[in-house]
């Protein structure tokens, strides 16, 4: 059976990377990963993300996230380099994978590149869709929790971090705008992608999520059937 592929998406510090990971131990604890295993639907469960899922990615996102020390990057070109990182991703990572049943946790994915790229930088939706298309094949994630917080407050929580990258230095308005961004898009997508209130404690977080994934592990792999087999 193919796998599955759920992407964590938001603003600097939503809490995706934490959400991802407890995510993935709830997986483990709650006894769904041995079910679905057991029952030969699910092989494996792996988390990766966007920038620097492959060897490759790791070098592209090094070359994004580092702070500029003799040109600035232009849009369009940090536009491709993400559009690389996707493109390698996919077809390196993610569809071998999904072709061996696992079911992908991966921290950011397309509707960052909208978002950010799109919304953010002002570049042009159109060939945003396009150039997304290029580098997925067409590969869309078949679940997207989107980590609604607004953007003041993600900064904070990455600013009490330490250390900011060059994303992560771009004023407050740039970041406003990635989360409209977000908004709109959860708005055009509400079958794929999920509002998660992540103004709430981690622990709330978290539970909102195990609702939602609970919800669609028992639709895509139908638990009634799980259950009456015992
Ligand atoms: N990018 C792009 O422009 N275009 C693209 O196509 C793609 C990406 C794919 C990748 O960075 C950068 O690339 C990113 C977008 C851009 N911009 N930047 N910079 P990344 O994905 O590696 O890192 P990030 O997006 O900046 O994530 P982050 O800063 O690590 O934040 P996060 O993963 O959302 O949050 P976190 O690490 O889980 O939590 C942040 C802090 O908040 C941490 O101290 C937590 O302990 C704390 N936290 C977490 N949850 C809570 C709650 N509920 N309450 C209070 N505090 C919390």
């Amino acid at each position: 059976m193919r796998g599955k592929l759920i992407v964590f998406e938001g603003v600097e510090g939503c809490g995706k990377t934490t959400q991802l990971r407890r995510s993935q131990q709830w997986l483990v604890d709650s006894g769904w990963q041995a079910l679905l295993q057991t029952k030969g639907y699910l092989q494996h469960l792996v988390t990766t993300r966007e920038p620097g899922g492959t060897a490759l990615g790791l070098q592209v996102r090094q070359l994004l996230l580092a702070q500029p020390t003799t040109e600035a990057i232009e849009s369009r070109a940090e536009l491709l380099l993400y559009a690389a990182d996707r493109a390698q991703h996919v077809d390196g990572y993610l569809n071998p994978h999904l072709l061996q049943g696992a079911l992908i946790l991966c921290d950011r994915y397309t509707d960052s590149t909208i978002a950010y790229q799109g919304y953010g930088r002002g570049i042009d939706l159109n060939l945003i869709a396009q150039l997304n298309h290029v580098a997925t094949n067409g590969l869309e994630s078949d679940l997207t929790l989107w980590l609604d917080l607004d953007a003041a407050t993600g900064l904070v929580r990455t600013q009490q971090r330490g250390t900011a990258d060059r994303i992560e230095q771009a004023d407050l308005s740039f970041h406003q705008r990635v989360q409209q961004g977000f908004t709109e898009l959860a708005q055009r997508h509400p079958q794929r992608i999920i509002r998660i209130d992540a103004t709430r404690t981690e622990t709330e977080v978290a539970e909102q999520i195990q609702t939602v994934l609970t919800q669609r592990l028992a639709a895509w792999y139908g638990v009634e059937r799980l259950k009456a087999e015992g």
